[in-house]
C-alpha cells in the first residue's frame, strides 16, 4: 500500500514493459515524512543455529569437533576482539592456548591489504565492475586473498555489496561493484570465491543498507557539529529489501561467503548488530548463511542484544576504541552464566567461526601473521596500546607475486570509452603530446602521503577511509605517457597545475593532442576532503575540472579526457564539446593507472568496459541524495527509502529521463549487430516453499557449564600477564553481578529478553530458505536466453552483451538486468551470447506469503549492449 503511495508522490503511474510513463524527475522532498517514518523492524527470535547445509557439512562436523572441547571461555575469546591495537591486525579475537590455537586476524580492505608494506593495491570494486567479467573478478579475488594469506590475515574485510550505491554521492560506494543487484550479485559471489579459493575467509559488507557516511555514528557526526543521540536509520519497505539491497548479499551466502559484517546505521530503528529481524530471520533464517555475523568497528551498541538477534563476533571487541570494556568478554561469560544467553547461542557463534576457519582450509594453510598493522618500524610492542612484548613485529614480507601484471591488465579492462570522434587509439607518433592536470600527477607526499587516502593530491587511484591499501608504487599517467612517447623520442609538456589557465592555454595552442585529467574523490565518513564528509557534496569534478576542460579545448581540437572517480560525474559541460575528441571513464584504477591507461589510449588494449552506474546530467535527475541534515531534531535522522527499487538507470527509466550516459554503456572501436534472438524454455518443478522444521539447538557444552558452570572455574587466573587495555573473558568476582562490571555491558536488568529469544527447541523452517542464499528452487534455469551479435568492423573487439527483463508490474523497474557476458569476436565475425534466466531473476517478493512469486504480468526479454540499447526483445511464454 505505501509503496503505491510512494510513488504516486513521485508522480508515476501504472506501467507496463512496453510503455514508459513520463515523468519530469521531481525528486521527493527530503524533509517530508512518508510513510517509512518511524517504522519498526519486527522481532525474530531465536538466532537459527547453523545447520551445515549447502556444502558446509565438513566445515561444520570439523567445527563441532573442536568447539565440544573447549570451555566456557575459550568460546568467549573466540567471538570477542582483544580491543583496538591489542593486536597486530585490524582485529583480533582472543586465543586459545590451551590448544595452541592462535587468535584469528582480521584485516582491510576490499582492495588489497591495508597498513602494511609489501602488498599490492587493486583497482577498487566499483572500477573492476566496469569490466563486466566474471574471470576478471575471480582472478583480482584470488590475487587478494593470496596476499592476505601470505601476511597471515585469516579474514578479508571484504568484498563490500553495502552501500551498493543508492545515491551517487555516496562516500564509500567505489569500495563496492555497481547500483544493480544484479552485477553486484555476480562480482560479490565471484570476489568471494577467488579470496577463498586462497584459503583466506572473505568477510562481505556492510549489512545491510549502508548506504551513506552522514549520521552512521554519533561521535563522528558529533565531529562535524552535528548534534544526534542515534545514528541515523536507513528505513526501507520488504519488496526494496529483496529486490535490491538483498540480493547481492543472497549471492554472497550462495557462493559461500565465510563472514557477513554487520553495520553501523540503523534499518528500521533497529541497530544493524542487534536487529534480529535483519540478521536472524534475513540473513540466518531465509538466506540460510553458515558463516558467523562480526560487528564493523565500534557498531556494537549491546551486549545480550546483539547476541540474540544474530551477532557472532565483537569487533574489535571494546565498547569504543581503548576504553578497555567491551559488550562481550567477561559480559559475555556473565550471560551464559547467568542465563540471559542460552549457551546454545555461544555455541553456535563459535561454530560458525570455526566452520568459516575450516570452510576455507585454514586448518591446512595458515601463516603465521607476520606484521603488525600499527607501525611500519621492523622492531616494537606487539600490543600497540598496552605497549608491551617489544620484538620483531614487521617481517616485511613482500606478498605481491606478479599481480602488478594482472592490476595492469583489469584496470585497462576495466576503463570505458565514452566518447571516440576517432582520434582513440593514439600511435605514440604525435608530434607534440600535452597533458593536464593534477590528476596526471604525482603526489608531492608519494603516493602514501596522507594517511588513508585521505586527500587528494596527484592522480586518484582509490578513495580514502578504511578500505584502502598502502602503494608498492602508484605509477602516474604522466609517468606513462612520457614513457611510452621517449619510446620515439617525441615531445612532450604538461601543466599540472589546474589553475594555471596562461600556462595551459600556450601549451593547448601548440599541441598536436590534448590529455586532460580530472577526478572526483570519496570515502569514509571519518575523513573529511575538501568539506567532502565522506559522502561527497557534489557530482562535480574536483579542483575545478570542467574549468580546466574548457581552457584545455578552447585552444585544442584534439583535447582527451580521462575521468579518475569514485563514481558518476557530471559531464554535460564538455562532452559535446567538438574539441573534446575522446573521453574516458578509468575509475579507480590502482597501483598501475599510468601504464593501464597508456594500454587503452596508445592501442595496447582496445577499450572494452561499460558503465556499471547512470551518468546523468545532473544530480536532481537520481532522484535520490544524501541525507546532508538531520531531520529528526536529536533523535536517529530518518532516512526513508520512498523510492523503492527505483535507484540508478530505474528511476531514470521510470520518469524517462535522458542520461548523459546510460547504465551499461560503452564504445569500442567497432559496432554490433544484435540478431536471431531464442529463448528456450526448460520444464522445471513447480516451486515448492522449504518446509518442515529443524533440529533443536545442538549442545556442544561438553563441559557442562549450560548454565550451571561454577563461575569460580571462570575467574582470572592468577599468573596471566596481562596487558593494558585488552579484553578478556575472564571475572573478577564469583558474585555475577560484580563481575560483570556495571550495567551497562549486557546485564539483562538493563536489557529487554525478546520473546522465544532463548528457545533452543525445534523451529519452522522458513519458506522462501532452504540452503545458503535462500530456497534452492529459486535458482532453478527457466529461460536460456541466446543471441547472435555480429561485430561489424575491422578488429577484434569485445562486446558486454545485456540482457534485461520487464517483470510487468505496476510497481516494477521498466527492465532490470537480469544477465550478461563479455563476449569476444573476430573482425565482421559472430559470436553467440547465451544467459539462463533462472526462478529467482523472474520473481518479484510477495511480502504476504514472505517468498518469491512469479507474477501473471506479461514477461518481456531484452538484449542489446546497454540499459538503453536494447533492439532485441521478446515476450516470455510460461
Ligand atoms: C513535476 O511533477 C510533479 C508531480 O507530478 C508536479 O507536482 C510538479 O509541478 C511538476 N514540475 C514541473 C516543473 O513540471
Ligand atoms: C521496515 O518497515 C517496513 C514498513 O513497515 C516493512 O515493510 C519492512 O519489512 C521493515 N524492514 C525491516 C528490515 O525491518
Ligand atoms: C583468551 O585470549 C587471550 C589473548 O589471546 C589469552 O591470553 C588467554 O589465555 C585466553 N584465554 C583462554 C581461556 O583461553
Ligand atoms: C577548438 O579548437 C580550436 C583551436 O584548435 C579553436 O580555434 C576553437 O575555438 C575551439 N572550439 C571550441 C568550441 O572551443
Ligand atoms: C585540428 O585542427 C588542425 C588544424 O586545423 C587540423 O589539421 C586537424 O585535423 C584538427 N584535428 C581534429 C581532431 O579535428
Ligand atoms: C542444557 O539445558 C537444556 C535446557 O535446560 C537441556 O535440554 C540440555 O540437556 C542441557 N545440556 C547439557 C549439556 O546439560
Ligand atoms: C597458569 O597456571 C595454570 C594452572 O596452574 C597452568 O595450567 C598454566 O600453564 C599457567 N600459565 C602460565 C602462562 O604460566
Ligand atoms: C572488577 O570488579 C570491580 C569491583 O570489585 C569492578 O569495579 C570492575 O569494573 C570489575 N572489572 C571488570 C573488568 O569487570
Ligand atoms: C495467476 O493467475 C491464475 C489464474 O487466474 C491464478 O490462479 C494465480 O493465482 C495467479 N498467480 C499470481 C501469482 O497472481
Ligand atoms: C568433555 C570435554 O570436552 N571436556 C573438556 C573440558 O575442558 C577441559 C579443559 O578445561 C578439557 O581438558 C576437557 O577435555
Amino acid at each position: 500500500m505505501w509503496l503505491k503511495q510512494a510513488l504516486l508522490a513521485l508522480g508515476v503511474a501504472s506501467t507496463s514493459c512496453l510503455t514508459q510513463t513520463s515523468g519530469n524527475g521531481t525528486s521527493p522532498n527530503p524533509d517530508h515524512r512518508g510513510p517509512l517514518w518511524g517504522v519498526s523492524s519486527p522481532p525474530f527470535y531465536p538466532s537459527p543455529w547453523m545447520d551445515g547445509s549447502g556444502g558446509w557439512e565438513e566445515a561444520y562436523r570439523k567445527a563441532q569437533k573442536f568447539v565440544k572441547q573447549l570451555t566456557l571461555l575459550e568460546k568467549v575469546n573466540l567471538t570477542t576482539g582483544v580491543g583496538w591495537q591489542g593486536e597486530e591486525c585490524v582485529g583480533n579475537v582472543g586465543a586459545i592456548p590451551r590448544l595452541g590455537f592462535r587468535s584469528l586476524c582480521m584485516h582491510d580492505a576490499p582492495l588489497g591489504v591495508r597498513n602494511v608494506d609489501y602488498v599490492s593495491a587493486f583497482s577498487a570494486g566499483g572500477t573492476v565492475a566496469a569490466s563486466w567479467d566474471r574471470q576478471l573478478f575471480r582472478q583480482r579475488g584470488y590475487m587478494m586473498g593470496s596476499e592476505f594469506r601470505d601476511k597471515g590475515i585469516d579474514v578479508q574485510l571484504g568484498p563490500v555489496v553495502g552501500p551498493l550505491g543508492r545515491i551517487p554521492a555516496g562516500g564509500r560506494n567505489w569500495e563496492g561493484f555497481s547500483p544493480d543487484p544484479v552485477l553486484s550479485g555476480v562480482a560479490v559471489a565471484q570476489t568471494v570465491k577467488g579470496i577463498q579459493d586462497a584459503g583466506v575467509i572473505a568477510c562481505t559488507k556492510h549489512y545491510i543498507v549502508n548506504e551513506q557516511e552522514h549520521f552512521r555514528q554519533t561521535p563522528e557526526a558529533a565531529g562535524y557539529g552535528y548534534s544526534i543521540k542515534e545514528s541515523s536509520s536507513s528505513n526501507l519497505d520488504d519488496v526494496a529489501m529483496h529486490e535490491l539491497y538483498l540480493w547481492p548479499f543472497a549471492d554472497a551466502v550462495r557462493a559461500g561467503t565465510g563472514a557477513i559484517m554487520c553495520s553501523y546505521q540503523q534499518i528500521n530503528n533497529s541497530y544493524g548488530c542487534q536487529n534480529s529481524y535483519t540478521m536472524n530471520y534475513l540473513l540466518k533464517g531465509e538466506l540460510g548463511f553458515q558463516g558467523f555475523v562480526m560487528s564493523d568497528w565500534q557498531a556494537q551498541h549491546s551486549g545480550v542484544s546483539s547476541a540474540l538477534a544474530g551477532m557472532d563476533m565483537s569487533m574489535p571487541g571494546d565498547t569504543s576504541f581503548l576504553t578497555g570494556v567491551s559488550y562481550w568478554g567477561t559480559n559475555l561469560s556473565v550471560a551464559i552464566l547467568n542465563g540471559s544467553i542460552p549457551e546454545w547461542r555461544l555455541d553456535d557463534m563459535a561454530t560458525r567461526v570455526m566452520a568459516s576457519w575450516y570452510y576455507v582450509g585454514r586448518d591446512k594453510t595458515s601463516i603465521p601473521t607476520n606484521f603488525n598493522s600499527w607501525t611500519r618500524d621492523t622492531f616494537g610492542f606487539r600490543h600497540e596500546y598496552g605497549q608491551t612484548d617489544y620484538g620483531l613485529i614487521n617481517q616485511h614480507v613482500d606478498v605481491r607475486d606478479e599481480h602488478g601484471r594482472g592490476i595492469r591488465k583489469q584496470a585497462a579492462r576495466s576503463t570505458v570509452l565514452l566518447k571516440n570522434k576517432g582520434v582513440l587509439p593514439l600511435t605514440g607518433n604525435e608530434k607534440f603530446t600535452a597533458v593536464f592536470g593534477h590528476d596526471a600527477d604525482d603526489a608531492p607526499w608519494g603516493p602514501n602521503g596522507c594517511p588513508d587516502r585521505g586527500c587528494n593530491k596527484g592522480t586518484l587511484a582509490m578513495g580514502w577511509g578504511s578500505g584502502t591499501a598502502e602503494y608498492p608504487y602508484l605509477i602516474s599517467p604522466l609517468t606513462a605517457i612520457q614513457a611510452k612517447l621517449l619510446e620515439n623520442d617525441k615531445n612532450i609538456q604538461f601543466v599540472t597545475d589546474n589553475y594555471a589557465y596562461g600556462k595551459i592555454a600556450f601549451a593547448a595552442r601548440q599541441a598536436s593532442v590534448c590529455i586532460a585529467f580530472v577526478n572526483a574523490d570519496s570515502g569514509e565518513g571519518y575523513i573529511s576532503v575538501d568539506r567532502n564528509e565522506g559522502d561527497r557534496k557534489d557530482l562535480k569534478l574536483w579542483a575545478d575540472g570542467e574549468t580546466l576542460i574548457q581552457k584545455v579545448a578552447a585552444d585544442c581540437n584534439n583535447t582527451i579526457v580521462v575521468i579518475h572517480s569514485v563514481g558518476p560525474v557530471i559531464v554535460s559541460s564538455f562532452k559535446d564539446n567538438p574539441n573534446v575528441t575522446a573521453i574516458l571513464w578509468a575509475g579507480l584504477p590502482g597501483q598501475q593507472s599510468g601504464n593501464s591507461i597508456v594500454d587503452i589510449l596508445y592501442g595496447d588494449e582496445i577499450p572494452g568496459g561499460k558503465l556499471p552506474f547512470t551518468m546523468g546530467a545532473k544530480r536532481e535527475d537520481y532522484g535520490v541524495d544524501i541525507l546532508y541534515e538531520p531531520n529528526n531534531g536529536d533523535e536517529a535522522p530518518q532516512d526513508e527509502f520512498n523510492e523503492g527499487i527505483l535507484i540508478d538507470y530505474r528511476y531514470f527509466d521510470k520518469m524517462n529521463i535522458a542520461p548523459d550516459y546510460e547504465f551499461g554503456f560503452g564504445l569500442t572501436y567497432t559496432t554490433f549487430t544484435y540478431s536471431n534472438l531464442q529463448i528456450q524454455h526448460h520444464r522445471v518443478d513447480p516451486y515448492k516453499p522449504t518446509r518442515g522444521r529443524t533440529n533443536p539447538a545442538p549442545s556442544l557444552s561438553g563441559n557442562g557449564t549450560n548454565g550451571t558452570v561454577d563461575p569460580s572455574t571462570a575467574q582470572w587466573p592468577a599468573n596471566l600477564t596481562y596487558v593494558l587495555g585488552y579484553i578478556y573473558p575472564y571475572l573478577n568476582s564469583t558474585d555475577l553481578g560484580t563481575a560483570a562490571g556495571g550495567a551497562d555491558y549486557g546485564l539483562p536488568n538493563d536489557e529487554y529478553l525478546p520473546p522465544h529469544a532463548t528457545d533452543g527447541s525445534s523451529q519452522p523452517k522458513i519458506p522462501a530458505g532452504g540452503a545458503p542464499g535462500g530456497n534452492p528452487a529459486l535458482y532453478d534455469v527457466l529461460f536460456t536466453v541466446r543471441a547472435t551479435i555480429t561485430n561489424d568492423g575491422d578488429v577484434p573487439a569485445e562486446e558486454i552483451a545485456q540482457l534485461y527483463v520487464c517483470l510487468g508490474g505496476p510497481r516494477d523497474a521498466v527492465r532490470v538486468l537480469r544477465g550478461f557476458d563479455r563476449v569476444s569476436i573476430q573482425p565482421k565475425g559472430s559470436a553467440v551470447f547465451e544467459a539462463d534466466l533462472t526462478r529467482r531473476d523472474l520473481s518479484n517478493w510477495d511480502t504476504g506469503s514472505q517468498n518469491w512469486v512469479i507474477t501473471n504480468f506479461t514477461k518481456t526479454v531484452y538484449v542489446g549492449g546497454s540499459s538503453r540499447s536494447l533492439p532485441l526483445k521478446q515476450v516470455l511464454r510460461f
